[in-house]
């Protein structure tokens, strides 16, 4: 409910309380701060959001005790540097005024944790804002920023970022970084091309109860997308399979040699860069995806099995169910990998010895290039597996490059 207050002598009228601690002036009609705000010496919090004010008095750098000021639905375009003389502020709220810009002294105090800066005009990403290494929560959504630094990656506590509706065209691969990061907004961007369904539930709706997406889900697809408009001599491996099936460890023993007997279950997607040195060609980069196995059944994963990519459908013995198995996830490759190369691991063959119906799978899905049995912890058929990555890699299977100088296809 908004109050009438309106008389700016009434902050000099109270400033004889000096021990006051909070002050919540929240919707009045205050236009004008009175210098004599600096009497409240052990001030911590200053609420003056929602009234008509359209300047911050210098005296506000004297509040030493300050942590929580809120001028949130103001007319503020100015913020004094002297906010910055403030020793440990936590919680700064600007957010709904008419900024065009922030000195970059205001964010010197390594205490904030929360910083709202949304509904301004923002042109470009705050100075001194990537120094907040205690920084938990930003808002910069509604504002005009094409893009995001690099340094983003300081912000090593950082759970919840809302950039949405900017003009953002292009992501820092350094937000893959940000590892405390459960709730990413970047709705409203449409120069980046996500998806309403990668995108998930809006700020607004995740502060009513809705579930956020994963960040990680976000970002992965957009480098997806990056890496697709991206050179020839780069490829995409995909590993699919159950859950506990050695998808991890395949990876691990393709490319790093070594097996652990207790590889931890994948969360989500693990991305890994693996350089392939080719007798025959340029080299190749791969792109190896291994998905967590209970997460590609969600169908928003399924949006990451990509045409043009060379699959690995990794089966282990299931007494009985080794085909079906096969054929349910032969089916997903089919509907959305189009004719991308599949060859067919069998691992843990020696722990559990299986083979499946290779002919008539092989009739049904004329995509299998060919059946390995593997066992990451001996070793065996790895060595094959790796010689026929390479052979498929080099040999421009088709379908799994973009297009190399029209070779494709052969
Ligand atoms: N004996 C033996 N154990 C294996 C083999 N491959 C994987 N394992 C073990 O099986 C367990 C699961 O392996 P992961 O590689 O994590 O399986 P995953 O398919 O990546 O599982 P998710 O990430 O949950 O989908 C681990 O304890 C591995 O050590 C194998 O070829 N032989
Ligand atoms: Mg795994």
């Amino acid at each position: 409910m908004r109050n009438s207050l309106d008389d700016p002598s009434f902050i000099e009228n109270i400033s004889s309380l000096p021990n006051l601690v909070t002050l919540d002036l929240r919707n009045n009609y205050i236009n004008e701060l009175s210098s004599s705000v600096n009497g409240f010496i052990n001030l911590r919090d200053l609420l003056l959001s929602s009234n008509g004010l359209s300047s911050i008095p210098i005296s506000i750098g004297l509040l030493s005790s300050l942590e929580v000021f809120r001028i949130a639905d103001n007319k503020i375009s100015f913020i004094p540097a002297e906010m910055g003389r403030i020793p440990g502020p936590k919680v700064l709220d600007f957010s709904w005024n008419r900024l065009k810009n922030i000195p970059q002294e205001i964010f010197k105090a390594g205490d904030l944790t929360e910083v709202d800066l949304s509904g301004n005009k923002l042109a470009s990403f705050p100075e001194g804002l990537t120094t907040l290494c205690k920084l938990e929560k930003l808002n910069l959504s509604r504002n005009l920023l094409k893009s995001i630094p690099a340094e983003i990656e300081n912000l090593k506590n950082i759970t919840e970022l809302n950039l949405s509706h900017n003009q953002i065209a292009i992501l820092p691969v350094e937000l893959n970084c940000l590892k405390d990061l459960n709730e990413l907004f970047l709705h409203g961007n449409d120069f980046l091309g996500l998806p309403k369904e990668i995108l998930g539930s809006t700020w607004q709706e995740v502060n009513e109860g809705a579930t956020a997406s994963t960040p990680k889900d976000i970002l992965d697809y957009y480098f997806r997308l990056r890496f697709e408009r991206t050179p020839l001599n780069e490829a995409k491996m995909i590993l699919v399979g159950f859950g506990a099936v050695g998808k991890t460890s395949l990876v691990n023993r393709l490319i790093y040699q070594n097996f652990s007997p207790r590889s931890a279950k994948t969360e989500g997607i693990q991305i890994t860069q693996w350089p392939i040195a080719l007798n025959d060609a340029e080299d190749i980069k791969l792109h190896v995806w291994d998905f967590g196995g209970q997460e590609i059944m969600h169908s928003t994963h399924q949006f990451f099995l990509t045409e043009r990519s060379l699959y690995l459908l990794v089966l282990n013995g299931r007494q009985g169910h080794e085909d079906a198995d096969a054929e349910y996830w032969l089916e997903l490759i089919q509907s959305f990998g189009g004719d991308s190369p599949v060859l067919v691991v069998l691992n843990k063959i020696k722990e559990h010895p299986f083979d499946v119906n290779r002919g008539a799978l092989q009739q049904k899905f004329p995509n299998i290039r060919e059946f390995i049995a593997t066992d990451c912890e001996t070793g065996q058929g790895i060595d094959h597996l790796l010689a026929t990555i390479e052979r498929k890699t080099d040999a421009l299977e088709p379908g799994l490059f973009h297009s190399k100088n029209g070779l494709e296809g052969i």
